[in-house]
């Protein structure tokens, strides 16, 4: 599964390094630059992808960066590789809504203990996981939100500063 990430990962740096003109040679003299950019117009939805996250008990998450195209199925799948009690060291994915401020969605979130710390009927958040403790694993299938950059984190009180990143739908 991690290949099929990192091969996903590979092919979308290509993608964006190549200045996303994929047609250049045969089509350039009598097609429109626009029609390389034609994502908002395909008939099919990309296909599904499953992107896996690891966290540990040094309070890390494995990876700070996940991509996947608008409107992509995608299943996410958190793995908790350490040992140590989901009281103590648990662990969720949790996927804000673009432009919520992360630090002030993790202060609030510390009080919501009783719900997994995900505030009850918070408007702020795409989708996120359960809390899960060492060798437990858990996951999530929801539909890419629009292009753009967004941050993921761990709401876990004290958790967010180290275990965080970027979720860019390209
Ligand atoms: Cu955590």
């Amino acid at each position: 599964m991690k290949q099929i990430v990192i091969i996903l990962a590979s092919a979308l740096m290509l993608v964006s390094c190549g200045g996303g003109e994929q047609n250049t040679d045969s089509t350039m003299d009598n097609t429109p630059a626009t029609e390389s950019k034609s994502d908002e117009v395909m008939d099919e939805a990309p296909e599904a992808v499953t992107l896996t996250i690891e966290g540990n008990d040094e309070m890390k998450y494995n990876k700070d960066m996940l991509s996947v195209k608008a409107g992509q199925e995608v299943t996410l799948v958190l793995k908790h590789v350490g040992k140590m009690d989901k009281a103590a060291m648990g662990h969720n994915w949790t996927l804000l809504k673009k432009g919520v401020d992360m630090q002030e969605f993790a202060i609030e979130a510390i009080a919501a203990k009783d719900s997994e710390y995900i505030p009850v009927g918070t408007n702020k958040v795409i989708t996120h996981t359960a809390m899960i403790g060492g060798g437990e694993e858990t996951s999530i299938t929801f539909t890419a939100p629009a292009k753009g950059k967004y941050q993921f984190l761990c709401t876990f009180p004290g958790h967010f500063a180290a275990m965080n990143g970027t979720f860019m739908v390209e």
